[in-house]
């Protein structure tokens, strides 16, 4: 087929379309009407509002490319961060993907949009094991998405033990080069977990030495930070680091001497969750990209990239390396982080004081 002749080489005189759109555009630019512009756009949009490196780079634009709807993401490095946007009121976002404990609060501030039922054909991917109140207490308002753990990521070359222990993060021989999670739950959890207590406790004797212990460890720390450390313990800049088990799967595949685990005192378990905000402007196109995400081949191709459990039964066949579930006896060691209600006020309390040092 021969090339189709463009506008100009129909009608050389008159401006063609495309000359009119740039002009414009220009024009827009030029008296700062482009958001005014943008809004026109007729396209369908969506906003996604997630936690960074949390699915495959070719995820978005495929779904773009099959649906015509237009996908903005945001990403967030806490549900903290996520929840004081969405506190505070935020307008716009479809999706958001809480951690599960935090659902029965979400739902409770009427923040969350009931999912109609049949409105997903690939829910029944799921497998019913996440569906049990401990993985999703709100199977009516959120889709699980992945699972991990939270546990130590440290590099073999510079640490001569293998850390099994919350503990290494009292040993001063690593000062300076250690860091902790930029998370409340996460380290308070690491450190009642230390005394061998719940990482759901509300005992204010329990909490006031998690409080002290983590005061302890923080003089070794270098910072804390949560995912985003990825890049540090890869660079060997950072040799103990409490981390999330897929980004310390991806930081592996980068280096071979990151090595991680579960410390022997007991760690978190979590589920993610994707679940729409009641004040969702885009609801239809948010239910359709849930019902992309739970397709089996999209699944694996996010866990495969994540490193975390997919939630996904038939995705999990896909994969050739899934992340296994823990066995019961890691389980025994595991806790599902739970919505402490008011008590949560404690923790960020205490939280507050100890960033403060
Ligand atoms: C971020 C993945 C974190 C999930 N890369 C923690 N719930």
């Amino acid at each position: 087929m021969p090339p189709a002749p463009s506008d100009s080489a129909l009608s050389p005189a008159a401006p063609s379309r495309r000359d009119f759109v740039r002009a414009t555009a220009a024009a827009g630019a030029a008296v700062g009407l482009l958001p005014w512009m943008a809004a026109c756009d007729r396209r369908p949009r969506l906003n996604v509002y997630m936690w960074s490196d949390y699915m495959a780079p070719e995820t978005v634009p495929d779904f773009e490319r099959e649906t015509g709807i237009r996908v903005t993401v945001d990403t967030y490095e806490s549900n903290a961060e996520m929840l004081a946007r969405l506190f505070a009121g935020a307008q716009g976002y479809d999706i958001i993907l809480p951690t599960s404990y935090l659902l029965p609060s979400l739902v409770e501030a009427g923040l969350l949009l009931q999912i109609p039922d049949g409105a997903l054909a690939n829910l029944g991917n799921i497998a019913p094991m996440f569906q049990v109140p401990s993985a999703n207490p709100h199977p009516d308002f959120a889709v699980p998405y992945e699972w991990g753990t939270s546990g130590i990521a440290w590099r073999r070359d510079k640490v001569a033990i293998p850390p099994d222990s919350w503990g290494v993060f009292f040993d001063t021989a690593y000062a300076g080069s250690m860091t902790m999670m930029d998370d409340a739950r996460e380290v308070l959890g690491a450190m009642l977990r230390y005394r061998g207590h719940s990482v759901n406790s509300t005992d204010p004797a329990e909490l006031g030495q998690a409080k002290a212990d983590a005061l302890a460890a923080r003089a070794n720390l270098l910072a804390y930070i949560s995912a985003p450390v990825r890049g540090q313990i890869v660079a060997g800049d950072v040799w103990v680091a409490q981390m999330w088990n897929g980004d310390a799967a991806q930081a592996a595949a980068e280096s071979p001497e990151i090595a991680y685990t579960v410390p022997r005192e007991g760690s978190s378990i979590w589920m993610d969750t994707m679940a729409i905000p009641s004040n969702a402007p885009n609801v239809v196109e948010a239910l359709r990209f849930l019902d992309y995400m739970l397709r089996p081949e999209v699944a694996a191709r996010n866990a495969a990239v994540t490193g975390y459990g997919t939630a996904n039964a038939p995705g999990t066949l896909l994969l050739s390396d899934p992340v296994p579930y823990p066995s019961a006896e890691e389980l025994t060691r595991l806790e599902f982080y739970r919505d402490l209600g008011e008590e949560t006020q404690r923790y960020y309390q205490i939280w507050t004081e100890v960033k403060a040092g």
